[in-house]
């Protein structure tokens, strides 16, 4: 990595939508509890878009990144979305974002790795701008969940929150940010967590089932985390030859907060280098790692230029997950 040109963040922004629902309120729709919710999941409330849809969270977040710093969006090369919940499967989110801010100059994709597209997605970026003409990219996780949860099945409905998150990475000369990573996938296991399911229908065949509801087997996902998590962020320190006391803060997708607390007891780590959110957010998916990094800069817990090192995880549908390891 060393002859690449570096890659930092230069900024991040974040964007939520402003109804939320409660536990309490979910109990008027379904069989659940707000004492449920919490002592297995962490949540409390989740944020639920009324009107705007993926696009328009990413667009606010990529804004708020980008009015923090002297960047104009013409000056971007590179806008990628990660997002398992886009407004349409063309044009993709990212186009749709690009068009919104005037990012003239960059091509604009989508990428689908689940909850760890914001992961998988900065790594993607951060290559392609190293190696590219241009100075600027734009990385954003966003998911409207809300749109693809089954609002009857209590066992999945409870945990999705909607939000979107942002980064603006930028080519430096002085600081190379993105350390050390790893990405892993076993699509054999695709079937534990499935959103959207569109079946063959053509005019020779039609019948097919599909379910386009998020479906989750919760226990798979679950020993698939613990089995594979704590490993990756070991591997990821210890490959570049740092140690785990080393590390500021890690920033796992915000899935469970039992869940989180495992990885902190597996590693021997105290929790409070595992930040959470979860409880006013939910599961936002793509979004999770994100919307806390965002957090965590503006409550001065985390800062960029501080030599500050962070190890960035997610993990989820595909299955996929992945950490990075990253100097501010
Ligand atoms: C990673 C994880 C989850 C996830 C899996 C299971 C689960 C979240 C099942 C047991 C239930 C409480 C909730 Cl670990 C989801 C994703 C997808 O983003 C990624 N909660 N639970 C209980 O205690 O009965």
């Amino acid at each position: 990595m060393s002859n690449r040109v570096k890659v930092r963040i230069h900024s991040v922004g974040k964007y939520i939508p402003e109804k939320i629902l409660t536990n309490d309120d979910l109990t008027e729709w379904l069989d659940t509890s707000d004492e449920w919710i919490t002592s297995r999941t962490g949540i409390k409330q989740r944020h639920i878009s009324t009107t705007e849809n993926t696009s328009d969270l990413c667009t606010e977040a990529a804004l708020k990144a980008l009015g923090k710093v002297k960047v104009k969006a013409e000056e971007i090369g590179l806008l990628i979305v990660a997002t398992m919940s886009p407004d349409a499967h063309s044009p993709s989110v990212a186009c749709t974002v690009q068009s919104n801010i005037h990012a003239k100059n960059a091509m604009a994709f989508d990428i689908n790795a689940a909850c760890s597209g914001f992961v998988y997605a900065c790594s993607v970026a951060e290559k392609m701008l190293s190696v590219s003409p241009y100075q600027y990219a734009l990385v954003i996780g966003g998911e409207v969940m809300s749109k693809v949860v089954d609002w009857k099945d209590r066992s999945t409905a409870v945990l999705f929150g909607d939000g979107a998150g942002c980064v603006l990475l930028e080519k430096n000369e002085n600081t190379h940010s993105f350390i050390g990573e790893n990405l892993h996938a076993d699509g054999s296991r695709g079937s534990s967590l499935t959103s959207g399911e569109v079946a063959v229908n053509n005019l020779l065949t039609s019948g097919n089932k599909a379910n386009p509801h998020l479906q989750m087997n919760g226990r798979d996902i679950f020993d698939f985390v613990i089995r594979s998590v704590p490993k990756s962020i070991i591997e990821v320190v210890e490959a570049n030859q740092l140690q785990l006391e080393e590390i500021d803060y890690f920033l796992l997708h915000q899935a469970n907060a039992r869940l989180i607390k495992a990885v902190s007891k597996k590693l021997k780590q105290p929790i409070e280098k595992f930040p959470q959110n979860i409880d006013q957010y939910g599961n936002t998916s793509a979004a999770s790692i994100p919307i806390l990094l965002d957090e965590l800069i503006e409550h001065g817990d985390i800062q960029l230029n501080s030599n500050q090192t962070i190890v960035l995880t997610g993990f989820g549908g595909g299955l996929t997950w992945g950490s990075l390891l990253i100097k501010l």
